[in-house]
């Protein structure tokens, strides 16, 4: 078993989970900056809570990324990594989302970022929008609710693209943008109307064109990379062979690959029209929109793999009905969960790459994977042999999905270092490599110790995969 040499090794982070430093050197309020720790953070932020309560913010402090970046590349460095994923704070670039000019200290950040990277040979793969909307965005315009967004969005792009283009070979445009599917707010939707799916789809048809055009601006800008859209996949299992079950896997899964769809093949497939009819949707487009999602196809799909969900028929399973990372479902008897009760199934990953690759033909880049699990410093390290394991698994996964032909560009972990949780803001929600001293109060030094798992990661990339199948 070896990987191939030019295969992307590495991890990704997200800007509003990292980096902290919310109110330094210009930035503008995002959302994610309102939203306390815990599982209600996304209702407490609708309801308003900031504005009289004085709860917890984790991402307001990150990992104080924004002033560690270099002592954390360095150790990502120590690992091997030939990739690293982060993503840009749009609100460190346009502070409220609208302005013509760019924030200069917000630039100089991520160059100081890219050049740090590359320093050790490590390709930055940047997402260029990771859910943190500008808040003002967010209160004035209800997020990409409103075509205004999207040449905000476009504007936002090209000033990376233009900044960024001689150092940057990756990037993708909005992450897992299925998402909003469930979660609204990640596109900004604060209020989502009397008919949530008519809100949701006109706002993902914007996304889809700001994506397009983001893609069209590369193309032009941009001569020595690739760009890619991000889907958050999980693959539906049927809980029986019942057609019933079967059918409803089926429908699931189609309705999660709208998004891909229009972004992969350039256009909304028949039967997504059709869902759209049966659900009393209807999509608001102007003269020139589909050319526009004709001419802005992606080089490559990126996606993030957690767990597979399974469907039931059963009127009898809908009380045991409930979401993973993605999308909804019950609970899979063969598997096991994480400490969060997401389960686990490395197999998931085969059939996901396998899935993916027949219905594109695209190169797939695996941008997230990971285990996230409760954990304590005690002694000098974390024997963290349930993430070895998982990785493990994960990996050979990939390879025998090479092995039959897939295209896999690279595998990023989900995260290097132990940062807050996206979904309920949890710091103690820990997937690093690396361990960061903080809990859910935000104390700690936030000092960073590699974990048991970080030496492990190193002999794999070293090995390029090949000591995956040494017993030992
Ligand atoms: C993905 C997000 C990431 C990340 C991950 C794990 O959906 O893109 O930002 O956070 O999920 O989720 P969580 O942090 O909630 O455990």
């Amino acid at each position: 078993m070896k990987f191939p040499d030019n295969f992307l090794w590495g991890g990704a982070i997200a800007s509003a989970q990292a980096e902290g430093a919310f109110d330094a050197d210009g930035r503008g309020l995002s959302v994610y900056d309102l939203m306390p720790c815990g599982k209600n953070r996304v209702q407490s932020f609708l309801n308003g809570e900031y504005k009289e309560k004085n709860l917890i913010y984790p991402n307001r402090q990150g990992i104080d990324f924004y002033h560690r970046y270099k002592e954390d590349i360095k150790l990502l460095a120590e690992m091997g990594f030939k990739a690293f994923r982060f993503s840009i704070s749009w609100s460190r670039i346009f502070p409220k989302g609208i302005e013509e000019k760019p924030n200069e200290a917000g630039l100089k950040f991520y160059e100081n970022v890219i050049d740090e990277c590359l320093k050790y040979k490590i390709e930055p793969v940047i997402t260029i929008l990771h859910y943190d909307i500008p808040l003002y965005l967010v209160e004035k315009y209800n997020g990409f609710e409103s075509r205004e967004l999207v040449d905000l969005f476009e504007r936002y792009a090209i000033t990376l693209f233009e900044r960024f283009h001689d150092k940057v070979h990756y990037w993708m445009t909005i992450n897992e943008i299925n998402i909003m599917r469930y979660s609204p707010l990640d596109a900004g939707i604060k209020d989502s109307g009397k008919n949530e799916l008519q809100t949701i789809f006109q706002a993902a048809h914007h996304q889809f064109l700001a994506s397009a055009k983001a893609v069209i601006a590369h193309n032009r800008i941009c001569k020595n990379s690739k760009i890619g859209m991000m889907l958050g996949y999980e693959p539906a299992y049927p809980k029986t062979c019942h057609p019933d079950d079967i059918l409803l896997a089926e429908k699931s899964e189609n309705e999660l690959l709208f998004f891909s769809d229009v972004m992969v093949l350039g256009y909304y497939p028949e039967t997504m029209k059709h869902y759209f009819k049966n659900h009393q949707i209807e999509i608001h487009m102007e003269k020139g929109d589909e050319d526009i999602l004709k001419k802005g196809k992606v080089d490559y799909m990126a996606l993030s793999y957690y767990s597979s969900a399974v469907c039931s028929s059963d009127p009898d399973d809908q009380k045991n009905v409930k979401r993973g990372n993605i999308i909804y479902g019950i609970d899979n008897p063969y598997l096991t969960t994480t400490d969060w009760g997401w389960t686990i199934d490395s197999k998931g990953l085969q059939i996901s790459l396998l899935r993916l690759y027949h219905r594109y033909h695209k190169p797939l880049f695996i941008v997230e994977c990971g285990i996230g699990m409760h954990e304590t410093k005690k002694e000098d390290m974390i024997e963290d042999n349930y993430r070895i394991e998982y990785f493990k698994e994960h990996l050979i996964q990939v390879q025998e999905a090479m092995d039959l032909g897939v295209e896999v560009m690279g595998f990023l972990a989900w995260s290097p270092m132990d940062m807050p949780s996206a979904a309920s803001g949890e710091q103690e929600k820990r997937y690093g490599f690396i361990y960061v001293d903080a809990n859910n109060q935000l104390q700690g030094s936030y000092d960073r110790s590699p974990k048991k798992s970080f030496y492990w990661y190193q002999k794999v990339i070293q090995t390029k995969g090949e000591c995956l199948t040494d017993n030992n």
